[in-house]
């Protein structure tokens, strides 16, 4: 017999209600939840991969180790038994920071990586720790630590009442939206536009979004900094700017953006001066406006100061914490407590010197951290749901670095680019098996509400949840430690389930939740629309926003400088790009969801192309400081000439990796073109847009 169930699908940062029909244990259909008040059905074309996830055959469900005859199957209590002691003899060896940690993006999309990866992580007391982060959305984190005092108080575009959205490096039609959860972006931004309001997207690329927009405009990668500090230097100029009574440093900011005028920044963004103005005069005057800024923003070498000029120009036109302009959620678990507030370069990484962020170095540093021998070398590693090989700058580098260390475990249902490399895998159970509530996407959505999944199916007696997983081997780890207070305490957080965990912050959270009275509300609950929550919610000492951080403001001369030195005429600058049917570096297994047309082409100016002879469809390499890839060339009107456009998460088929679909997949991996020597000046975040490349025909044979 069918039955229904509901659940969300976490494949993105959308939290898509779905309903899941189940016949004889198996799924058969999966289509959007109506009942859902965030995604009120929407759903994309990744939904249907929970289904092929929960029937890939190549999917782990116990966890391996590798011998000289191959991978063997080992049971659960010997692997934590086994990777405990390996990991602490290394440690004995070699000193804490030894072991290195890198923790990938499906993280934040498990409640129980939530829960308790973070106590396992902090027992193996190593500075060495790296994350998706500083491949992604550091410099929004580093820009709210330093203006609202805490890393995670993101505020949002209120989508749903504004009047004018201005968007930078995003793309939601293509990946969902991001830093902003906000299900069916598409619908959102119609309705945006039927109540008479205005989309404006400036992007290198004409994008999915773009071409949805009232406006678009190409930037030349990297240079936002300039249009953006030009935006505000114009609402300061005329005089529109008006900031609330808690916000400090107005007259510092008008007086470091004196020289980034409108004109300066037409001459390097290729935005005409006269655009600039507009849009700065519209966005001030807009009833309601909200500025977002996302990858293409933040992942690139003036990141920090881009994103904290975003926030900059959301409030000093009064939009911030306003209906309709850039707000912040009110989940019902309040995450923030949890989490710390962040800090920065407390300590720098032992090669480069690049500061943490959080507690956590920038994922750049990563290989040289593996290869360079002395003291506090990394000789073992630790990865948990990322595949760094793929998702990291200079990918090739660590491939190879990896190969060089005394152990590795994984967390991961996949022998892939990274895990390959490992000596054991140990496998989590994959979403339908799990049970659910989003710790980390209430936080960031445009609407307040509240979910709990029961799980869909039931886990197989041999499988583990990662949470079970991280208890497994953090008991493991503690099981010789000496006996104090901070053991006991992380005993205590290893044992309770997530479960208790989420029930325990929705009954302290605002709303007086629980999970019971979630599990009894059809497809979750409506809190309603953001709230005002400034500057009582601020979490700076003073309750007050100071618009000038030393941090960004020092940063500024040298930024004005390095955009606009004289440039090499004739390169190529490489930008990544996102697809409605791929998902990062791990969803190319999925048959379904990699059939059509290839996605993995060069995108190129046609005028780029002749320059070159160059001919749409042609193999062709991709050079740059760090390595080259061959990759076949599409010819695209919609990319700026002088940009190219590569995405990443491809390049599969390497020797070992056990991936029978992803493995005939074309394609290159973008990161083996990127380079860990690009990083944003201050947060030391990955440049991955705006690599200078060279493109060339491949040689024939
Ligand atoms: N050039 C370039 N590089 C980029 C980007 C770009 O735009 N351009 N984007 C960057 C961004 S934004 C990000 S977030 C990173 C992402 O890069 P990563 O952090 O490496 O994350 P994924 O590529 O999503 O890889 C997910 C890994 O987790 C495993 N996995 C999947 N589900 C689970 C699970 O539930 N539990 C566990 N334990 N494992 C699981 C998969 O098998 C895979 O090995 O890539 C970054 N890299
Ligand atoms: N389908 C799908 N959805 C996803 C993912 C996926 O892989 N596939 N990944 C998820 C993850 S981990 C994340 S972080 C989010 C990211 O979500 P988005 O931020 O929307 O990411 P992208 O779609 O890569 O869009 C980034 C845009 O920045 C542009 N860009 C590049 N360089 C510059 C620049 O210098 N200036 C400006 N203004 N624009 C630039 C690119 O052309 C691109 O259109 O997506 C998530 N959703
Ligand atoms: S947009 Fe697609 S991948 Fe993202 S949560 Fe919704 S259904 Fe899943
Ligand atoms: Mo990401």
């Amino acid at each position: 017999m069918a039955t229904v169930r509901r659940t969300s699908c976490n494949l993105c940062e959308a939290i898509c209600g779905v309903l899941v029909t189940v016949e004889g244990g198996r799924v058969t259909d999966i289509r959007g939840d109506e009942a859902d008040p965030l995604s009120r059905g929407h759903i994309c074309p990744k939904a249907v991969a929970l289904r092929d996830l929960q029937e890939d055959p190549d999917r782990l469900t116990q966890p391996v180790r590798r011998t000289a005859t191959g991978w063997q199957e080992m049971g659960w209590e010997e692997a934590y038994t086994y990777v405990a002691d390996q990991l602490r003899s290394v440690q004995k060896a070699h000193g804490k920071n030894s072991i290195g940690v890198y923790l990938g993006n499906p993280n934040v999309h498990s409640v129980g990586a939530m829960t308790h990866m973070p106590t396992l992580v902090r027992l193996l007391k190593t500075r060495n720790r790296f994350s998706a982060t500083s491949v992604d959305q550091l410099p929004h984190m580093l820009a709210c630590h330093l203006l609202y005092g805490h890393q995670l108080m993101v505020p949002v575009a209120d989508i749903d009442r504004t009047s004018y959205l201005l968007m930078l490096g995003a793309n939601p039609l293509a990946s969902n939206g991001s830093m902003m959860t906000a299900p069916g972006f598409g619908r959102r931004l119609k309705e945006l536009q039927k109540r008479g309001g205005r989309v404006v997207v400036i992007d290198p690329r004409r994008t999915e979004t773009a071409a949805v927009a009232d406006e678009h405009h190409f930037v030349r990668p990297g240079t936002d900094a300039a249009f953006l500090l030009a935006l505000i230097h114009e609402v300061l100029r005329d005089g529109s700017a008006k900031p609330a009574q808690y916000v400090d440093g107005l007259d510092v900011v008008e007086s470091v953006t004196r020289e980034w005028t409108p004109e300066r920044a037409a001459s390097v963004t290729g935005i005409p001066a006269e655009d600039i103005r507009r849009i700065a005069r519209e966005f001030a005057a807009a009833e309601t406006a909200a500025c977002y800024g996302r990858l293409g923003v933040s992942t690139q070498q003036f990141g920090a100061i881009c994103q904290w000029a975003v926030q900059v120009l959301n409030i000093i036109t009064g939009n911030l914490d306003r209906p309709g302009g850039s707000m912040f959620p009110r989940p019902a678990v309040d995450t923030l407590r949890g989490i710390g507030r962040g800090h920065i370069g407390v300590w720098k990484s032992r090669v480069r010197s690049l500061p943490e962020f959080g507690g956590e170095l920038p994922a750049s540093v990563m290989a040289e951290e593996i290869s360079t021998p002395g003291d506090g070398q990394i000789r073992a590693m630790v990865t948990i749901a990322g595949n760094p090989v793929l998702s990291t700058p200079n990918g090739r580098k660590l491939d190879e670095a990896l190969e060089t260390l005394d152990f590795m475990v994984c967390v991961d249902p996949y022998i892939n680019e990274t895990t390959r490399h490992a000596d054991v895998i140990l496998p989590p159970t994959p979403p339908l098996e799990r049970e659910h509530y989003d710790l980390a996407f209430h936080q960031l959505a445009v609407r307040n509400t509240a979910r709990w999944n029961d799980a869909v199916l039931p886990r197989p007696s041999e499988s583990r949840h990662d949470w079970e997983i991280f208890r497994g081997l953090g008991l493991a780890l503690l099981r010789d430690a000496p006996r104090s207070r901070k053991t006991a305490v992380a005993s205590l957080r290893l044992r309770l389930s997530p479960r208790r965990v989420v029930d325990l912050g929705l009954r302290i959270g605002p709303y007086r939740l629980s999970v019971r009275k979630l599990r009894k509300s059809v497809g979750g609950v409506d809190l309603g629309p953001l709230q005002p929550a400034l500057p009582g919610g601020l979490y700076t000492k003073s309750k007050r926003i100071d618009l000038v951080p030393a941090l960004i403001v020092d940063e500024l001369p040298s930024a004005f400088e390095a955009l606009f030195a004289d440039r090499d005429g004739d390169g190529l600058l490489l930008i990544g790009r996102r697809h409605l049917r791929s998902n990062n570096s791990w969803m190319h297994n999925s048959a379904r969801l990699v059939k059509g047309k290839p996605r993995h082409q060069l995108l190129m100016n046609p005028d780029d192309l002749r320059e070159r002879d160059l001919s749409d469809g042609q193999l062709v390499e991709i050079s740059s400081a760090s390595g080259t890839v061959s990759v076949e060339v599409a010819s695209s009107n919609d990319m700026m000439p002088g940009v190219v456009s590569l995405p990443h998460g491809f390049g599969h088929g390497r020797p070992g990796a056990k991936l029978s679909v992803a493995n005939q997949v074309a394609g290159a991996s973008a990161n083996d073109v990127t380079d860990a020597a690009l990083t944003d000046h201050v947060s030391g975040t990955a440049a991955l847009n705006g690599v200078p490349v060279k493109v060339t025909a491949a040689p024939a044979g």
